[in-house]
């Protein structure tokens, strides 16, 4: 956490928080795996995602005070209690970002679920006084940053996981990269 001092009588502490989807132990050590051939093969080069840090973002919230942290869990617990559903989330395709220097993981089809979640979570998070980006959502697993690639293989197999609950999460950089900590988690229904 840090301590922001706009004003030295009001000290907050504050943390920078997104929601997301965390992929199961087999399919993140598959998507893990599908980045090291990417450099091993040589299709690119870049900065390879940590295996216990790859996720799929629903919404980043970005920079928010200690305070709002009761905010965003009302607003998630209210989401939970709407009654939303598991589904499968299945990776099939690797693309490049060339403007970011991203490989990305993704679907070829966005699960309507994840669509609603996405859309719940942005409409309840605005109503309650949160100010987010106004970018289309994108579903993407980032695997490699700061990325070159040559050209990108297409997935032998896909990689899916049931997508069974979601998460607030804390992002923390440090000197050895990002650090990524769960801060709540709310279940789907089965
Ligand atoms: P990325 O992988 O494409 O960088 C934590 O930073 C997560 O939130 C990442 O998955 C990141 O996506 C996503 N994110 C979305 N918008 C962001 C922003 N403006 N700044 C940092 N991360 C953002």
């Amino acid at each position: 956490m840090r301590i922001t001092e706009r004003n030295p009588d009001i000290r907050e502490e504050t943390l920078r928080v997104f929601f997301a989807i965390w992929p199961g132990d087999v399919a993140r050590v598959q998507l893990s795996g599908l980045a090291e051939q990417l450099r091993g093969k040589s299709f690119c080069s870049g900065r390879k995602t940590k295996t216990e840090n790859i996720h799929l973002t629903l919404v980043f919230v970005g920079e928010v005070g200690a305070s709002k942290l009761d905010a965003l869990y009302r607003v998630a617990d209210e989401i939970k209690d709407s009654g939303m559903s598991a589904f499968d989330f299945v990776v099939e395709k690797i693309r490049y970002w060339k403007r970011n220097r991203i490989v990305y993981a993704t679907t070829g089809g966005i699960p309507p679920e994840l669509t609603g979640l996405v859309s719940t979570l942005e409409c309840a998070l605005s109503t309650a006084g949160f100010v987010l980006e106004q970018r289309t959502y994108k579903p993407h697993i980032t695997l490699m940053r700061d990325a070159l690639c040559q050209t990108l293989p297409e997935l032998a197999e896909p990689i899916a996981w049931q997508v069974r609950e979601w998460m607030l999460v804390k992002s923390e950089q440090t000197s050895g990269g990002s650090v990524y900590t769960p801060i709540g988690r709310w279940p789907l229904g089965i």
